[in-house]
């Protein structure tokens, strides 16, 4: 096929071959190219990437879509002006959504059933048992109820826990009692045994995960933060941790990625650090949904994943 339009791609990850791979067969009618190596500028119409540089938006005039390869679309706003005007679209790939929701069950079940207390007693070779809740006496507080977060909230419904759920608008999730606003908040946080954040990065989410907020959670309670690492307010956790008002947290997302070795968050004993591994998105069902989004906005319509500038997601 000759003169297609083409999609540039950009990664920072290792796995560019396998993705230029899959979007080519999920979308034959464009030509993928990866960046830098994009060919003729005219014929750039989309692009598919992760943390891009601005340079790419300059290098291609035409864009008339851009999709991002992870959930969340952060990595485009900060790049000011440099962004065209284009459709954004976020990447929901219903493969990405579930794994996100079996890395927040197995933090749950982990803090639940206190193997952070187990591993601490290891290192001790102390053989103590513990009482724990049970899941339907156990209250999960999801921050954030998109796609995602609804995903999270059934999974830990089905398993049997109490799951409330807390979002900036008053839209009823069939199935979850919600707390909505700023009023909501305390109110979650206090009820909660385990609070996880999926909350998607805006000034509004911003420093949120704080001091206020943990102390309004139950002593002893745990975290969970899957959002965005610009959400957390390191300091203000280290020391509701220290100080016994929460009892732990399990963290995959930080203000610095990679997290620098010298972080006191590597060492804290009541932490647990992922490598922002909770929902890495997979090339071949990624490809499949990204084909659609792309698909639909070349055909004027307005996909489930489409962003918006004003709203930050
Ligand atoms: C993200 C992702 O946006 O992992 O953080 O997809």
């Amino acid at each position: 096929m000759q003169d297609r339009p083409v999609l540039v791609l950009h990664t920072t990850w290792d796995t560019a071959p396998v993705w230029a791979h899959e979007i080519s067969t999920a979308l034959p009618e464009l030509e993928v190219r990866t960046w830098p190596e994009i060919g003729d500028p005219a014929r750039v119409i989309a692009c598919a990437v992760w943390h891009p540089p601005a340079e790419l938006f300059a290098a291609c005039p035409d864009l008339r879509v851009v999709q991002s390869l992870g959930a969340g679309v952060d990595h485009l706003w900060r790049l000011g002006p440099a962004l065209p005007d284009v459709p954004v679209l976020r990447l929901v790939d219903p493969v990405m959504t579930e794994r996100l929701a079996h890395y927040v069950l197995a933090g749950v079940l982990h803090f639940q059933r206190r193997f952070d207390v187990f591993r601490r007693q290891q290192h001790e070779r102390r053989w103590e048992r513990h009482g724990h809740l049970d899941p339907g006496e156990t209250v999960v507080g999801v921050l954030g109820m998109g796609v995602m977060g609804r995903a999270i909230a059934a999974l830990l419904q089905r398993v049997g826990f109490a799951v409330i759920g807390w979002r900036r608008t008053a839209e009823s999730v069939a199935g979850v009692e919600i707390l909505a606003g700023p009023a909501g908040l305390p109110e979650v946080a206090a009820r909660a045994h385990i609070l996880v954040g999926v909350l998607p990065a805006t000034e509004a989410t911003r420093g949120l995960l704080a001091a206020t907020l943990f102390a309004a959670m139950r002593p002893g309670a745990f975290l969970i933060n899957a959002g965005r690492g610009e959400q957390l307010v390191v300091p203000d956790l280290i020391e509701a941790l220290d100080v016994g008002r929460l009892a732990g947290a399990l963290l995959d997302v930080f203000a610095i990625e990679p997290l620098p070795p010298d972080d006191p968050l590597w060492a804290h004993p009541r932490i647990v650090v992922t490598p922002h591994t909770a929902a890495i998105s997979n090339p071949r069902t990624a490809a499949a949904a990204i084909a659609a989004g792309i698909r639909a906005v070349l055909r004027g319509e307005s996909p489930p994943g489409l962003a918006a500038r004003g709203r930050g997601y």
